[in-house]
């Protein structure tokens, strides 16, 4: 845990979120800015601060984000009609929390390419 960290006090417990799923793994919660109908983070419990801060020894926590990121599209109703996933990385990639997430937008059409 890293005690800066937003999405590790998430983790924690010492804040909470709107939570839609969780497990040994991963957690995933409702984003408090959404820019869809439906629009999740899937975060690691383990803090890793990138993308570029995964390693090889990650692989199966990096598939494990993607997995969650279905099961959470199925959940809520978007996975036959269409989603989007995005990683931002760093300050170019428009990334403003560092605890590596991914989001989960569906519910309207999404644009291409994004802003
Ligand atoms: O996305 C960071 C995302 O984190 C952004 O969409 C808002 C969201 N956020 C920030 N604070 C909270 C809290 N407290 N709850 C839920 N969601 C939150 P990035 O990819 O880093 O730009």
């Amino acid at each position: 845990m890293s005690e800066e960290c937003l999405f590790c006090k998430m983790v924690a417990g010492e804040i909470r979120p709107d939570v839609v799923y969780d497990d040994e793994h991963v957690l995933a919660f409702r984003d408090i800015n959404p820019q869809a109908p439906v629009h999740v983070l899937v975060v690691p419990r383990r803090h890793v601060a990138t993308l570029n801060d995964l390693e090889e020894a990650d692989a199966a926590l990096a598939g494990r984000l993607f997995l969650a990121a279905r099961r959470v599209a199925e959940q809520e109703g978007v996975a036959e009609d269409g989603y989007r996933t995005v990683v931002n990385c760093n300050k170019a990639g428009g990334q403003l929390v560092f605890h590596l997430h991914m989001h989960v937008l569906g519910g309207r059409q999404m644009g291409w390419p994004p802003g």
